[in-house]
């Protein structure tokens, strides 16, 4: 300290004890200027942020993130419920690398200009926020929609007078809800838009993405509701109770009576899933697969999709499919990795207990989106992207398909192959002697999807398809059907049916079929992998849905139903040694809400009495012969494969 400053320091001080009327005392100074920008200059990417204007006036916060210098560059555009801002802002770097997510790496090291949007009503951005806004029509009697919103900001964007850096073409890419944003700006695409990359999109809400499968609620992701409807911007979900969220929604009762006293009655969003259990005009009028098949685009799109994706594992592959189905062959691509739920956007070296062969998401960002995107937004090199691109779990490597699946129900050269589940536990291809087997489904004790105690936050979430189902082998109310050890390897590649034969002793049930792979009791590389059952494939069914998704029916009591339903794709080899396995069971809880097992005709609305446990008979052999249907091929399909890693 200078003299000067330390003599008029101890002036200043003694002004503090002074209580001498008529002295101007210092006005009091925050600590927190008006306004901190920390300098730019040394930034090789200059960020801005614009609200650009849509059609009916809304102004959307939009972060256009250019590289210093750039000239001609192409776009990559996100449309995001999640922060703009923070998804623009990994951290605060001089690198444009560091500053924005680990997976725009490709983009930013080949001079894109990348953009995040908050779609209308969150964030940043003005407007009313609908959850998955259907497009304009009777769900939504507004003039805007995303379709709209992706149109008006791509017009924005590639006009030279608000970003001359670009070269006038436009790339949308995201995940999940981002993901959906994507399909919706293909439902009528500005001719800008070049190329597009949907990512674990969500599709069909009800059928098979976040909200229901096959109409079981999904209770997992009734926070997600909290989060995310309760607030404009961030916000927390409400508190679920204690630890084990087992025991917290079963001692609740139905997913209406945790809503209601978590608030929700205040929630638009939750009082739509309260009035559409069912598969109704709600929900079959936003259903993505099939509006793309009414409006079949024509912009070059690789599908991406998680073999184990825990939250959207129904749509890229459903939507690619109804595309194919218009005959929109050569520009539509699905890839499917080893992956969970987003995780395209991160490592991919590993999933749970499994090792793959390399960093798998970063093969995808860097061999198969960016020469994708490169060929449609700069001009080229030409890149030759297989029909399909689908990691092959059983032998650790990618495989590459002119076509697929390689066997399906109708329309493959090849169908599907039956394998049975037999009285004393067996499982194979030969019909078994006629029988049933039975077991008794409690709604007070309900199977759990991993070992207890659950909590949605444990971090188990995101690897639980990939979880040892030993823990529910064994159990009085799960049915456990194996092979003898496997001589041969097995190969499936395709979608898997289950198509199940039972009797029940009330008037609603679940079911919950399950596709394991068992390893050998011994696996000299890996001790802690003996006897794993890993799932491959599974999925639940709302048994009063088994003759119309629409129309939900009783179940008569002690009469023969059938319950047929698709379960996620495989692409995976049984090795010699293993075994295959089939489990049924009635719940999978808290993942899904219970069923009461008594017809009433709104489950979320069921009273505590409404619950009851019931017998459950699964019939083998004869014309009522329970199986699975596997899409079985031979091990060789070198035919079929274009070349393999
Ligand atoms: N699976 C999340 C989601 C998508 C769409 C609607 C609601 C939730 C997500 O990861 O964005």
């Amino acid at each position: 300290m200078l003299r000067s400053q330390m003599v008029a320091a101890i002036a200043a001080l003694s002004l503090v004890g002074s209580s001498t009327v008529g002295f101007a005392q210092p006005a009091p100074q925050s600590d927190i200027p008006e306004k901190f920008t920390s300098p730019t200059d040394r930034n090789n990417y200059d960020k801005r942020v614009e609200m650009i204007p849509m059609r009916d006036g809304t102004k959307l916060y939009t972060v256009i993130v250019v590289p210093k210098g750039a000239k001609n560059a192409p776009i990559v555009l996100t449309r995001t419920p999640y922060n703009a801002r923070s998804r623009a802002n990994r951290m605060s770097s001089t690198s444009m690398l560091s500053t924005l997510p680990l997976a725009d790496e490709i983009f930013v090291n080949d001079g894109y200009i990348r953009v995040y949007q908050d779609i209308r009503g969150k964030h940043g951005s003005e407007g009313d926020y609908i959850v998955t806004r259907p497009p304009v029509g009777p769900l939504n009697l507004t003039k805007v929609d995303h379709v709209t919103d992706a149109w008006d900001t791509i017009d924005w964007l590639v006009n030279k007078a608000n970003l001359p850096e670009s070269n006038g073409r436009v790339g949308m890419i995201g995940s999940s809800y981002e993901g959906f944003t994507v399909v919706m700006a293909l439902l009528k695409p500005h001719p800008a838009l070049k190329v597009a990359a949907p990512e674990s999109p969500m599709i069909d809400g009800w059928m098979g993405d976040d909200w229901f499968h096959h109409g079981a609620f999904r209770l997992a992701n009734i926070a997600w509701i909290g989060a995310q409807t309760g607030y404009k911007g961030e916000g927390k979900a409400p508190s679920t109770g204690g630890y084990d969220d087992y025991d917290n929604f079963r001692e609740v009762g139905s997913a209406g009576d945790w809503a209601k006293r978590s608030g929700y009655d205040q929630l638009p969003f939750w009082q739509k899933l309260l009035q559409h259990p069912a598969y109704d005009e709600f929900w079959q009028g936003q259903a993505l697969d099939k509006m793309l098949a009414a409006n079949p685009s024509n912009v070059p799109t690789i599908w991406e999709q998680g073999l184990w994706d825990q939250e959207d594992i129904y749509g890229a592959i459903t939507a690619w499919e109804a595309l194919k189905a218009k005959g929109k062959v050569g520009n539509n691509h699905l890839v499917m990795g080893p992956w969970r739920h987003s995780q395209i956007n991160r490592e991919g070296r590993s999933l749970g207990p499994f090792r793959w062969d390399g960093d798998t998401a970063e093969q995808f960002r860097k061999d198969m989106i960016l020469p994708f995107f490169n060929q449609y937004l700069k001009d080229g090199p030409k890149f030759t992207m297989p029909a399909a691109t689908i990691y092959n779990s059983g032998e650790n490597r990618w495989d590459r398909f002119r076509d697929w699946p390689l066997a399906c129900e109708s329309g493959c050269k090849t169908g599907l192959s039956p394998i049975y589940v037999g009285r004393d536990g067996s499982l194979g291809f030969a019909k078994p002697a006629e029988g049933e087997t039975s077991y008794i489904s409690d709604p007070a004790k309900p199977v759990p999807h991993l070992p207890r105690p659950v909590n949605f936050g444990d971090g188990r979430w995101g690897d639980w398809l990939v979880s040892d189902q030993r823990h529910a082998d064994g159990r009085p109310d799960v049915l456990t059907f194996q092979t003898a050890v496997l001589t041969e390897p097995v190969r499936v590649s395709g979608a898997p049916i289950a198509d199940i034969f039972a009797k029940i002793g009330g008037s609603d049930v679940d079911f919950v079929v399950k596709l394991i792979d068992v390893y050998p009791p011994e696996v000299a590389r890996e001790p802690k992998m003996g006897g794993y059952q890993l799932p491959i494939s599974l999925d639940i069914f709302r048994g009063r849905y088994r003759d119309s998704f629409s129309n939900p029916s009783p179940i008569p009591s002690g009469v023969t139903q059938r319950y047929k339903f698709r379960l996620p794709t495989v692409n995976h080899v049984f090795q010699p040694g293993h075994r295959i396995m089939v489990q049924i069971q009635s719940s999978l809880f808290p993942l899904y809400d219970r069923n009461p097992q008594k017809f009433v005709p709104n489950i979320f609305l069921a009273k505590s009495s409404d619950y009851r446990k019931q017998e459950v008979t699964i019939l083998h052999g004869g014309d009522s012969a329970s199986k699975v249907l596997l899409p079985l091929v031979p091990v060789d399909q070198s035919a079929m494969k274009l070349s393999a890693r």
